[in-house]
């Protein structure tokens, strides 16, 4: 601690109990920063010295959520440094709190780059971030009279203590102008650019500490500056700044198109100029690339990767096309992470050409090339469909496809509906390039550290092991009948629930009894992932206790942001509010009935709801949700799925065992064949249940104040659009299925049995094994020695 004491008086010239929390965190952090120094620059250089092939993880988002008590969990200090702390008159949770939770991203997307790059450094492989440091990250939500408003995050307000600025890694980034192609001695092509736009783009390096392994890995977050010298005035310094600003600029107009496409291109020319300036340190003969070099293109974001390593590789490295292609596709690689055909991105190709010019003249060859190769083969019909450019457009997916050696999906039945639908054609001409692997989660975040009182538990009964081995957590199933065991459970459980009550209390006012079921939704708000159908069965509850009828006591609590251009999504959020407050002031029900909708979710948010779920609601449309990770999460403490057939859901129910969770609705099958055959009419199911037509009624009847034109807009989108996401279709058995576990919460020890099979089958679902099996699979990369330092 003498050390602390000596960063407080440096920092800050005072004493550390002088200082206030902020400051206090700071000191602490810039001590832990003093253990993992050494292990990092360690881990570089002992890379370099082995020349271990390196991967690198290309994202637009991340969200790595606060790292201090990860950081010193993965260090293995944490209990050390905390009875320190302590001993100091300090308070290791306060000081926890006062780090910034970075929310660079949007959801399920960005945390899973997060877990990947936690669980590379934790088995030992060389795996770096490379991202876009946001000023400001995701908005912060807040409801006023029900509505979410959108403040900016700026979440930098306070020092980044992690990140180190690398000023001598800055690379330059070229936007617009005219290329030149002028043949040179050797007959290739030089490209010579005329009138360019520069941009710095300036890397600020995280540590990822690993698992007590020693290795300390890299997320690089690229900020833009202006090129010393050359912002003439104010204007030019904004529209440089204005780059890596936020997340996602608002793309319903053009100029805020081009601002993502911008994004885009800077952070993967960035990242890839930095990758091959490294490369050529060690390596002069570039058919090594994919040998040393794996770079990841995680979604569609990051697909100009392949137009950037062909440019890199043919204008500076004067290879010949075929060359430069046949690394290119070696050395890449592709994650498709949604099902949503909106969201497989697309750009036009004057914007296209007009921003990046070279690019697009190798987009345009990779084009004709491609439908040369292939129109003979598969047809003139299925290649238009696939190729790069079609209907004006420069389309992102099928690029990433083409130029990479490995796509997948993230969940087996995801990785499935891109070979028969999304991506169907281009899987006839590259089958041998897909691959399933199905995401996963870290648990020393949510379990180690979000769930104490469970991880304590489970040390009791088959000691430490499982913390650096989640497959062990089978082990407890041994414990399935112990009665002792199934209410310790429990009454961790109850622990967790008692400390989310107190949360509901501070930031809703709301007084929650912890003693009741805790039925929790906690995701982006999107009409496919169905929150809605959550909020009939809300409304259900409601009109049977008003009707007199019992049930026991539940909490239905969401966390959910919607997209702010999103007007549908936010009419969802305006009505699980109405319905909340309804609900929460109506004495009638109130004793079995509650609504916590707590606004911000993030990480942090996430790291206090998990642990306190019983239920964990998983019931998007089936064939709708790529994967999910929320489910894996609450499995692992606990919670018990009530979910439809989609995504992940399907691996877990196989996991834990089909009692273990409660399923309901139509399969992915049955709507896919409701959709071809229009045969689904949501009139006639609004018209045959009386409990549902009662509840769609209800939206616009005035029977739920202050929701007159968000329940005519979901009203229609019920009735007159006819249900795009089934809603009105699974209802009965959505209600059905959470009646069943009503039955169920009356047998605590049979609940507590399968909450156990859920933790016990949960290991599986670490993403240390997913990230070794891309390891295998995909990147060519083995987890590596300990790191001697
Ligand atoms: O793969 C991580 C995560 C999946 O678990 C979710 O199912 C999926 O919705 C999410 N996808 C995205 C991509 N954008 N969209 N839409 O966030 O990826």
């Amino acid at each position: 601690m003498r050390t602390l004491h000596d960063n407080a008086l440096g920092l800050f010239a005072d004493e550390l109990t002088h200082l206030s929390t902020q400051q206090q965190y700071q000191a602490v952090a810039v001590t832990i920063k003093g253990y993992y120094g050494k292990q990092w620059a360690a881990t570089k250089a002992q890379a370099d010295a082995k020349q271990t092939k390196q991967v690198y993880y290309f994202s637009i988002e991340f969200m790595p959520g606060r790292l201090m008590a990860s950081n010193l969990l993965n260090l293995g200090i944490k209990d050390t440094v905390e009875a320190g702390l302590r001993e100091l008159g300090l308070d290791p949770a306060a000081i926890y709190a006062a780090e910034v939770d970075p929310g660079l991203g949007n959801g399920g997307l960005g945390r899973l780059a997060s877990a990947f790059l936690d669980s590379m450094a934790s088995v030992g492989m060389a795996g770096n971030g490379n991202g876009i440091r946001y000023q400001y990250g995701l908005f912060q939500q807040r409801f006023v009279d029900g509505y979410q408003v959108e403040l900016p995050d700026d979440w930098l307000r306070e020092p980044n203590m992690w990140e180190t600025r690398k000023e001598n890694r800055a690379v330059i980034i070229k936007y617009g102008g005219q290329v030149e192609l002028r043949p040179r001695a050797n007959g290739s092509l030089q490209a010579i650019y005329h009138n360019t736009d520069d941009v710095l783009a300036v890397p600020y390096d995280t540590p990822m500490v690993g698992y007590r392994t020693g290795v300390v890995n890299t997320m690089r977050l690229w900020q833009a500056e202006s090129v010393p010298g050359r912002a003439h005035n104010l204007a030019d310094k904004a529209r440089v700044d204005a780059i890596t600003q936020i997340l996602y600029p608002d793309d319903s107009d053009s100029a805020g198109r081009e601002l993502r496409l911008r994004q885009e291109y800077f952070f993967v020319s960035a990242g890839i100029q930095s990758i091959m300036t490294h490369f050529k340190r060690f390596h002069q003969e570039l058919n090594l690339l994919p040998k040393f070099v794996a770079i990841h293109i995680n979604d569609t974001h990051p697909a100009m990767a392949v137009l950037e390593l062909m440019r890199i590789l043919l204008d500076e490295e004067e290879l010949d096309w075929d060359e430069a292609w046949r690394l290119t596709v070696a050395t890449l690689s592709y994650t498709n992470h949604t099902l949503m055909a909106e969201a497989l991105e697309t750009w036009p190709e004057a914007m296209f050409a007009g921003l990046l010019p070279r690019l697009y003249q190798i987009a345009g060859e990779i084009d004709r090339r491609f439908r040369a190769r292939y129109r003979q083969q598969y047809g003139d019909l299925l290649v238009n469909r696939v190729a790069p450019l079609g209907d004006g457009q420069l389309r992102m997916a099928y690029l990433a496809v083409i130029g990479s050696h490995a796509v997948n999906g993230v969940a087996k039945l995801h990785s499935e509906l891109l070979k028969t639908r999304v991506l169907k054609d281009l899987y006839a001409i590259f089958p041998e390039r897909f691959s399933n692997q199905t995401n996963g989660i870290t648990p020393r975040r949510w379990v180690q550290l979000a769930d104490e009182p469970l991880a304590q538990l489970i040390d009791s009964k088959i000691g430490q092991p499982w913390r650096r081995d989640p497959m062990l957590l089978r082990r407890l199933s041994q414990y399935e009948n112990n009665d002792e065991f199934l209410m310790a459970l429990n009454a961790a459980k109850l622990a967790n629930k008692q400390r989310l009550a107190q949360v509901i209390e501070h930031q809703l006012g709301l007084k929650v009894n912890p003693q009741a079921m805790f039925d929790v939704q906690i995701k982006r708000l999107h009409a496919y992932k169905r929150q809605l159908l959550h909020v009939f069965g809300i409304l259900e509850a409601y009109l049977a206790l008003k009707k007199g009828e019992k049930r026991p006591p539940r909490v239905h609590v969401f966390g959910a942001k919607a997209a702010p251009s999103y007007q549908y999504a936010k009419a969802v959020i305006k009505l699980m509010n109405a319905v909340a407050d309804m609900v929460n002031h109506d004495p009638a029900v109130n004793q079995s009935l509650q609504v916590a909708f707590l606004p911000n979710y993030g990480v942090t948010l996430a790291e206090q709801i998990v642990p306190a779920a019983d239920i964990s609601e998983q019931i998007s449309l089936a064939g709708t949700e790529a994967s999910g990770t929320s489910n894996m999460k609450l499995m692992a403490t606990g919670a018990i799925t009530l979910a439809t057939l989609d995504g992940a859901n399907i691996e877990i129910r196989q996991a834990a065992g089909e009692r273990a969770m409660a399923t309901f609705g139509l399969t992915s099958e049955q709507v896919a064949f409701a959709q071809q055959n229009q045969s689904y009419r949501a009139a006639a199911q609004y018209e045959a249940d009386p409990t549902l037509h009662r509840i769609v009624d209800m939206l616009t009847d005035g029977s739920i104040p202050g929701v007159e034109s968000e329940g005519r807009m979901i009203r229609t989108e019920l009735l007159d659009y006819n249900d795009s996401y089934f809603v009105l279709a699974d209802f009965a058995s959505y209600v059905a299925a959470s009646r069943k576990l009503d039955q169920l919460w009356a047998e605590p020890k049979a609940w507590a049995k399968l909450a156990l099979a859920n933790i016990a089958a949960s290991g599986q679902f670490s993403a240390d094994f997913t990230v070794e099996r891309y390891g295998r699979d995909i990147w060519q990369v083995l987890p590596s020695q300990p790191i001697e330092s």
